[in-house]
């Protein structure tokens, strides 16, 4: 951290000597997740770098940004538009905890029966430990699951109504929503959305999607260039980093990816299962459930979650020119979402069984955060339509701590067997 950094978290009120102990927490496990790995592409480095800014160099910049003048929002979901908050001068924060280190200090005010995502994010308020707790001029909290939604009604946040079934009726209602978010941001910051600039916005977000699409388009390959558990930083470090220097970062190692591509080089030591992880998100700090099946010699190549596909899988239409007909673009977009608050989610069952295909998969593992009913109970809906491909699962529901890791090995272990004799089966 930057002395800089350190006099601006202490500004913020940060408790110093409890983030000191958190970071050094993440810092080891990403040291053991991430670092010790061998074949990683060079370019992850600058990857590393951000994970690290992500508690220090980052805060500056936001500080900085927020000292000239510039507004900014805390976030939960992939629902919230960033093209629109963008076009308002607002910069949106991304707050999901990933860290198991603060969850216990959610307890003064969240009950021990919800997930470790909530507990995480909060524990990290309420223990002083968010370096972002003051440096926001609002909170966007969404109908999503009712752990969330309950929250929200706790801590007196704004609330996006993310409607649960998608008939035309909700379509409307969602398009009233990004209309009046639009009216949320340009009030906070005074700057109205105007065509011109949303225009750019949709763009620049576009292209944070569609580099994180081609990196992930690497993974398709018979040899990924990159493993699962750095795919995973990537799209961590994008939803934290400054945009533009994401998007540079990316450049830099996709260039690499295709000189690994060329020279033959993989992620990989030997040959294991292709692994598809479905479920709920792993904000950054957890990668636990990717360094448990690649530790293990599986080979995560795709990630549904909305740390995975999810959050770049389907791109904003650039083809408008009038505000309300973009407007109306990015709510279809965000619209498009396969959470599994929503009910009936068969879109969600179509698109696993056509990355099933893309990707080549061997299996499909189910990582879902304890107390997570939405994808618990969906998961076997998923799993039906996977008996239909003939494609094996495994169910595993964890929180953030590394208690368990060997158990899980033990089963990660008699599932990659069930897959290399069900492959010399069919
Ligand atoms: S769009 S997955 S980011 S809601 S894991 S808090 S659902 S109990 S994170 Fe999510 Fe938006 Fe959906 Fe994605 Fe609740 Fe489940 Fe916890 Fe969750």
């Amino acid at each position: 951290m930057t002395p800089n950094s350190h006099d601006i978290l202490q500004s913020v009120g940060i408790n110093l000597e409890l983030h000191a102990r958190m970071t050094a927490y993440n810092n080891d496990l990403h040291e053991r997740t991430h670092r010790s790995a061998k074949n990683r592409p060079a370019a992850m480095a600058l990857f590393d770098t951000a994970f690290h800014a992500s508690h220090g160099e980052r805060v500056a910049e936001v500080f900085n940004y927020r000292q000239k003048g510039g507004k900014s929002i805390g976030t939960f979901c992939i629902f919230v538009p960033d093209e629109i908050a963008l076009a308002a001068d607002v910069l949106p924060i991304p707050l999901c905890g990933g860290s198991h280190w603060p969850v216990d200090y959610a307890d003064k005010m969240f009950p021990r029966e919800i997930c470790p995502l909530i507990r995480s994010t909060f524990g990290m308020v309420f223990s002083n430990t968010c370096p972002y707790k003051k440096l926001k001029d609002g909170v966007v909290g969404e109908t999503t699951c009712d752990a969330k939604k309950k929250a929200w009604d706790l801590l007196g946040f704004e609330v996006m109504e993310v409607p649960q079934k998608k008939t035309e009726i909700d379509r409307a209602l969602w398009i009233s929503e990004v209309q009046r978010f639009r009216l949320y941001v340009e009030n906070i910051s005074g700057v109205t959305v105007t065509p011109a600039r949303l225009r750019e916005t949709i763009r620049l977000v576009n292209d944070r999607r569609r580099a994180l699409q081609v990196i992930n388009a690497f993974r398709m390959l018979p040899d990924p260039p990159i493993s699962g558990l750095d795919a995973l930083l990537v799209s961590q470090v994008a939803l934290n980093q400054d945009i533009h220097a994401f998007i540079d970062a990316s450049g830099v190692l996709i260039n690499e990816l295709e000189h690994r591509v060329e020279q033959g080089i993989s992620a990989y030591e030997g040959a294991g299962p292709r692994i598809f992880l479905a479920g709920t998100p792993s904000p950054m700090g957890n990668a636990k459930v990717h360094y448990a099946l690649e530790s293990s010699g599986l080979r995560v190549v795709a990630d549904e979650s909305c740390t995975g596909m999810r959050y770049y899988r389907d791109l904003v239409d650039e083809s408008h020119d009038d505000l309300d007909g973009m407007i109306e673009a990015i709510a279809d977009r965000y619209f498009s979402i396969d959470c599994a608050c929503f009910s009936p989610n068969t879109e969600r069952v179509e698109n696993i069984l056509k990355t099933v295909k893309e990707f080549r998969v061997d299996g499909l593992v189910h990582n879902i955060l304890s107390f997570c009913h939405a994808y618990n109970v969906e998961s076997k809906a998923v799993d039906r339509a996977l008996a239909s491909v003939k494609v094996p699962s495994l169910k595993i529901v964890t929180d953030y701590s590394f208690e368990d890791l060997e158990q899980l090995k033990v089963r990660i272990e008699s599932f990659s067997e069930l897959l290399q004799s069900h492959a010399q089966l069919v």
